[in-house]
């Protein structure tokens, strides 16, 4: 991270120093172990034999639950899909640079008892949680990230669903004028998805406001994106400025601009191939080969009961 001018300052960064100062402690071990992970695995055009700077700021572990490393943070934040920015993964991060995050607000609406408009300051005041989860995404890659943040069911408990609402849309923010891909007309801007209440209300439904123990780069979708480990990464909306209940499924983005291909659901799932891609495996970014896809993402024991009864070949 660059250094900052004190006045230009904000609220959200004074957040971040304060974590990391509380959080140093733990700092020199973490870049040691994390260093180990080979941050010249990253498919960046520069990741040559002189292993990258590890930038990335404090984590508890290197690991996830089933002993995977952790995608190095280089990679986690250089190699993206945003097509707001760009449809090249690898150029999201120079596009993406510059766009300003701070003021920024969400608006949790629809069938809520308590309609409110939380700014930045509100949601960075909730409990962060860290939690590191894999990232699958439907193109048949996959990483394993450590975010920070906090779980989307504390957010809608303060707006208190009504009983007659059934799903979460979510939207990002429409403007072409920081967003430069949502000038090309081949979408239907915003994006948006969707999730089933009580999907949304699960625990490891995330909105993520950092990631590696550092705010979150525009990239991965700052200043807060949703993360839904156990379905297909384009569920995981980022640069979220509105959050509706609703009682009818949302169309997303993608099942609208291709309904034979993107599902509502998208339980990652490596029974149901995509149609011109099987899903029966994966390539872990930094790995050599491809490893198995995980039903559910390897999240199965958690999330399987959202689904009972409900036919998940057909469902995608
Ligand atoms: N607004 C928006 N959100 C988005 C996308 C996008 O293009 N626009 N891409 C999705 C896809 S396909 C994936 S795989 C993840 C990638 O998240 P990451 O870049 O943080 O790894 O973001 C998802 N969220
Ligand atoms: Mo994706």
């Amino acid at each position: 991270m660059t250094s900052i001018l004190s006045s230009e300052i904000t609220p959200e960064q004074l957040f971040w120093q304060r974590r990391r100062l509380l959080a140093l402690p733990l700092l020199a071990g973490a870049g040691v172990l994390l260093n180990a992970c080979g941050a010249a695995d990253a498919p960046t055009s520069d990741a040559g034999a002189t292993p990258l700077p590890i930038s990335a700021g404090v984590v508890s572990t290197t690991k996830d639950e089933l002993g995977n490393p952790l995608t190095p943070f280089e990679t986690v934040t250089g190699y993206n899909n945003y097509y707001e920015f760009s449809t090249d993964k690898e150029r999201v991060k120079d596009a993406a640079t510059g766009f300003v995050t701070t003021p920024w607000s969400v608006v949790v609406d629809g069938m809520v008892a308590k309609p409110r408009t939380f700014g930045l300051e509100d949601m960075l005041a909730l409990e962060s949680a860290e939690r590191i989860y894999r990232l699958r995404c439907v193109e048949g890659w996959s990483m394993v990230i450590p975010w920070t943040g906090f779980p989307l069911h504390a957010l809608l408990s303060l707006v208190e669903p009504t009983a007659a609402a059934k799903y979460v849309r979510f939207e990002t923010l429409n403007d072409a004028t920081r967003m430069p891909g949502q000038s090309e007309p081949w979408y239907q801007w915003p994006y948006v998805e969707g999730l089933r209440l009580d999907e949304a209300m699960h625990d490891l439904t995330l909105m993520a406001t950092g990631v590696y123990g550092k705010p979150l780069p525009a990239q991965n979708g700052a200043p807060l994106r949703l993360v839904v480990p156990w379905k297909y990464g384009f569920k995981s909306i980022k640069a979220v400025v509105r959050i509706t209940l609703t009682d009818t499924q949302p169309t997303s983005l993608w099942m609208a601009a291709a309904p034979d291909e993107y599902g509502f659901f998208a339980n990652v799932n490596p029974r149901v191939d995509h149609p011109r891609w099987s899903q029966a495996d994966e390539r872990r970014i930094g790995e050599l080969g491809r490893r198995p896809t995980l039903p559910f993402n390897g999240y199965k024991d958690q999330v399987a009961s959202l689904y009972t009864g409900m036919d998940l070949r057909k469902f995608y």
